[in-house]
């Protein structure tokens, strides 16, 4: 076994497979994960504060910003990633598999790593488009691998401390021949000098040395430049999805920019939602309420309150966002004529299941940019974009901007 491991680490050693790579590609990939931790962790608290937690509220395109960050920085991280396993991939091959506990529990720490990194990346990727081919709730997995990762992570850059501080900086002519001395091959050993096993070790040993040499043309700047492509062409080719200047060539992104009715578009419509007996019913009625006191609100009745205008973005969960104008009244004015100025408010729409009620935390519902919004650009809403009145608020995920509304109540 051990001499089987120490030929196939010496037959993928290549230059490209260095500390130095290794230290490189660790440094951007971390970076990534910790902004994707912070950004989802934003995005997580916004949808279930803890008690005593508040919000800010400006400026309007917050959330837009921090979960188009999220998203494109993890599409970033799936390629360096993969140039990072790549490097590190002779690691894989060491015999025994650790010498000391401590060892053991490194080893163990970069496999949770590693696992939890490739699911996570994967499984987010495929959720910014709508596909949740598996059993389990998205965002309680999503959050608690964020955890799982963060942890493994920070064993990981301490049990590699001493090589990250050595390959920090650039350094050149190391290793015995005055080369670069490539992952995987530290105990100076390659299989040629292994001794000679039998039976179907011995069978491999000569596979494997048969296998051609280690592909010393593939330099390192050649796997940093292949790798700094296909990440640069991922975040270009799908950050038009929420970054306007770079619709033209939204690839891969999901949604388009202004792509769907009224200019904006539609995850899920009226149909899909069950609800369109219900939106088009002449006798709808928005109830606004405050324990005893309560009004109920026709369409007509809310076009007849002050209108206000705002600009401000869907900005889903997804990553996508788009911009829009939008009219219709101040919720902290309808909180008032029920006397709850202040106070927040439990959304419901005419919609069950997942997105029948939503929270408006004080700071939202007493916010002047906060609408039951009745028009989007410049036309009553679409029956797909809410139609009789939707929730518009800013730096909020589009995910609690509740359309069909059905009632309003302070808390
Ligand atoms: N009642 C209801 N409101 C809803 C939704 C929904 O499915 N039902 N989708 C939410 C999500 S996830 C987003 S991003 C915004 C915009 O979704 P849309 O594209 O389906 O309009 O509306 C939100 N409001
Ligand atoms: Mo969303």
């Amino acid at each position: 076994m051990r001499a089987l491991f120490a030929l196939a680490r010496g037959s993928l050693a290549s230059a490209a497979r260095h500390p130095r790579t290794a230290v490189v590609l660790g440094r951007l990939l971390g970076t990534g994960f910790l902004v994707c931790f912070a950004t989802g962790l934003y995005s997580h608290f916004l949808q279930d504060p803890l008690p005593g937690m508040a919000f800010l509220t400006r400026p309007a395109s917050l959330y837009r910003i921090t979960q188009g960050l999220h998203v494109a920085t993890g599409i970033a991280c799936i390629p360096l990633l993969l140039g990072k396993l790549y490097t590190v991939f002779p690691l894989l091959f060491a015999w025994p598999p650790a010498r000391t506990v401590a060892g053991l529990l490194e080893r163990a720490s970069i496999a949770l790593f590693v696992a939890s990194s490739l699911v996570q990346l994967a499984t987010g990727l495929v959720n910014t488009y709508q596909w949740y081919p598996w059993p389990f709730p998205f965002r309680q997995v999503h959050y608690a691998l964020a955890w799982v990762i963060v942890a493994s992570l920070a064993i990981h850059i301490g049990v590699k401390l001493p090589i990250i501080t050595r390959w920090w900086r650039r350094r050149d002519s190391i290793g015995p021949d005055g080369r670069l001395r490539p992952v995987g091959t530290g105990e100076g050993r390659l299989g040629s000098r292994e001794p000679r096993a039998s039976g179907v070790t011995g069978v491999l040993q000569r596979w494997i040395e048969r296998a051609p040499a280690a592909p010393d043309a593939v330099s390192r700047r050649t796997v940093l430049g292949a790798v700094g492509v296909a990440t640069g062409a991922a975040v270009v080719l799908s950050v038009g999805q929420s970054l306007p200047a770079l619709a033209a060539v939204n690839v891969f992104g999901p949604r388009q920019q202004r792509l769907g009715p009224q200019a904006l578009p539609v995850n899920k419509t009226a149909r899909a939602a069950g609800v369109v007996g219900a939106a088009t019913d002449p006798g709808w009625v928005l109830t606004v309420r405050s324990g005893r006191r309560s009004r109920v609100l026709t369409r007509t009745d809310l076009l007849t309150l002050p209108q206000t205008r705002v600009t401000l973005p869907i900005a889903c969960v997804e990553g996508w966002s788009v911009s829009a104008d939008w009219r219709g009244v101040r919720v902290a004015d309808l909180a008032a004529l029920v006397g709850a100025t202040g106070r927040g408010i439990t959304v419901r729409s005419l919609q069950r299941g997942a997105y029948a009620t939503t929270i408006l935390e004080p700071e939202f519902a007493a916010d002047p940019l906060t609408l039951v919004a009745l028009e989007l650009n410049g036309a009553p809403l679409d029956l797909d974009h809410g139609y009789p009145a939707r929730i518009i608020a800013p730096a909020r995920p589009g995910v609690l901007q509740t359309k069909w509304l059905s009632s309003l109540e302070a808390r």
